[in-house]
């Protein structure tokens, strides 16, 4: 379970499926915990910091941001409450991309996604670098609205949707694994929708830091 080879596009056996246990929702409902934050461009900033190759912290103000290459891929957003919506095309900037402009020291291994209020989803660096893991600015070519992200989410089409901060400020780069948000509270470490990763009392020995 949960070996770090079988992340990413591996443990999606393929389109047209939904996997164990989730039902299709028509239309995109709301699912957060929170209030929506304001969006102030003028405040805003995505940060990659924490063990980058060089050392450096590197951050785009959203001008800087919008510029950098849209890119486009399709996938599925799965809720563990059960809902998943199928075959959204989202559009924004590629988690290997933001990669490939703030190279991690070797010695990284997780990163931890930072959102507005203090949000965060840890991931081990495979599934961050999954091919269609997106930085998403837009779905079926439309802008986001608030309340589903704006101006920032991330999208991993093989783990719970949890795993994928809406309303997203940056990146820290970790070499050790550490709970974020939903991790701390009851949910899985690693969240594979394929492996049905739903809760923490699934998890093998391996699986995250102790609770
Ligand atoms: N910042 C933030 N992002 C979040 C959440 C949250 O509570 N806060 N909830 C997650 C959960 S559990 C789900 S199912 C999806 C829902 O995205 P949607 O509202 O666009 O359907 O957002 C995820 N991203
Ligand atoms: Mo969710």
């Amino acid at each position: 379970m949960g070996q770090p080879e079988n992340a990413g596009e591996q443990a999606s056996p393929g389109s047209g499926r939904l996997p164990p246990g989730q039902r299709e929702q028509r239309g995109w409902p709301v699912t957060h915990y929170g209030p929506v934050p304001r969006f102030r461009p003028d405040r805003w900033d995505f940060r990659v910091f924490g063990a980058t190759a060089d050392g450096e912290k590197k951050s785009w103000n959203h001008a800087e941001f919008s510029a950098l290459p849209h890119e486009t891929v399709t996938s599925d957003l799965h809720c563990v409450t059960r809902f998943s919506m199928i075959d959204a095309e989202w559009g924004g900037v590629r988690a290997r991309s933001v990669l490939e402009m703030v190279p991690p020291s070797p010695a990284v291994t997780h990163v931890m996604v930072w959102a507005e209020y203090g949000y965060s989803a840890n991931l081990r660096l495979a599934d961050f670098s999954a091919e269609r893991a997106i930085f998403a600015t837009h779905r079926d070519g439309e802008a986001l609205t608030v309340e589903h992200g704006f101006p920032l989410r991330l999208v991993l089409p093989h783990l719970y949707a949890w795993k994928g901060p809406k309303w997203v400020r940056g990146v820290e780069y970790m070499t050790a694994d550490r709970r974020g948000f939903w991790e701390e509270r009851g949910y899985h470490n690693i969240g594979e929708v394929w492996a049905e990763q739903r809760h923490s009392y699934q998890e093998e020995p391996g699986d995250g830091p102790e609770l």
